[in-house]
């Protein structure tokens, strides 16, 4: 079964773990959000692009989710002692990536090359494409007027500020990659990770031509709200101002127009029917990944669920 996995975050690296455990690495591509990339202090940093291939290459730090593992941050603390920006932490391996991608980039190499290139050297057999080549970044507009990068209102202001409506700025001049159109195309099957829909799916799907490609596939998705709470970062801060009530359901709604099957937590069962009343298949188990035997777990459950909805519509 040929899969594709649309991911950003840590909750969408976890899952894209789990599936690279299973699936050999031919039937499995994974596409990142680049919306949240950014420039620091001169270096083009993707966020999520890192922690999904950290994350597959058992490079990532276990507690934060992002970052590599057994870091050390001498340079990091130097910058701080300069009074540079230390608001977000850059650990000293994790900035070699930057630094050579950041040199790559200024060579005129693209980001897809360079992610090529640095799968092939953390060993990673499966394949990691970034959503485009071309710069998209996801602004913020906040309910006091303002317009926040991403990573200013993500880490440097905490999410604190009260959200209005999101911006995929570049959006409408950034061209899809051919090879991940054709790896869409050649798929059986589009799952979509437990990742933020506002902001890690919503800017991959805005990409020309992705959600038309996507919508010729069974497509399922995989809640990233339990009990109407986010497992980890902003979404359910998000829906909830919004206007919109924090629940699986909603997320199942957010993609209503294209989502075949759902796969919620066994705490959100009563949701099950009001899901299913879309004509949306719902798969209902423990969708938690605390420890790497639940990425796995979970991955297995999504691909037997993917093969029960690829053997109902053959
Ligand atoms: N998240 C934080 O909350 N604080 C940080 O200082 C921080 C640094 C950082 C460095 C490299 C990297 O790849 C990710 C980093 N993140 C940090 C995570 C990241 O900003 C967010 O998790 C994603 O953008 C949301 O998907």
């Amino acid at each position: 079964m040929k899969v594709i996995a649309l991911a950003g975050g840590v909750g969408g690296a976890k899952l894209a773990h789990g599936l690279s455990m299973v699936l050999p690495p031919d039937d499995l591509s994974i596409i990142v959000n680049t919306g949240d990339d950014f420039d620091f202090l001169g270096l083009y940093i993707s966020p999520d692009l890192d922690t999904v291939c950290y994350t597959l290459a058992d490079l990532a730090n276990p507690t934060t989710g992002w970052g590599q593992v057994d870091e050390s941050w001498i340079t990091f603390n130097e910058i701080s002692a300069l009074k540079g920006p230390d608001w977000f932490r850059l650990g000293d391996k994790d900035l070699a990536t930057h630094l050579i991608r950041t040199a790559q980039l200024i060579q005129g190499q693209k980001l897809s090359e360079i992610t090529k290139k640095f799968c092939e050297i953390w060993g990673i057999k499966h394949t990691i494409f970034p959503m485009s080549d071309d710069p998209v970044r996801t602004m913020v507009h906040t309910k006091n007027g303002n317009i926040l990068g991403f990573q200013e209102y993500f880490v440097h202001q905490e999410c604190k500020p009260i959200v209005e409506h999101f911006e995929f700025r570049g959006i409408e001049a950034a061209r899809p990659l051919p090879q991940v159109l054709d790896a869409i195309n050649n798929c059986d099957i589009v799952i979509i990770a437990p990742s933020n829909p506002w902001v890690s799916i919503d800017p991959i799907l805005e990409i020309p031509n992705y959600r038309d490609a996507i919508s010729r596939k069974p497509v399922i998705a995989v809640s990233p709200l339990i009990g109407g709470k986010a497992i980890k970062g902003p979404a359910a801060k998000m829906y909830q101002e919004l206007g919109i009530k924090p629940c699986s359901s909603a997320v199942a709604n957010h993609y209503k127009d294209f989502l075949t099957g759902f796969i919620i937590d066994n705490l959100d069962h009563i949701e099950l029917e009001k899901i299913e009343r879309w004509r949306i298949i719902a798969l209902v188990t423990d969708i938690l990944m605390k420890k790497n035997q639940d990425r796995l777990r979970l991955a297995q459950e999504v691909l037997k669920f993917s093969e029960t909805i690829l053997n109902r519509s053959r």
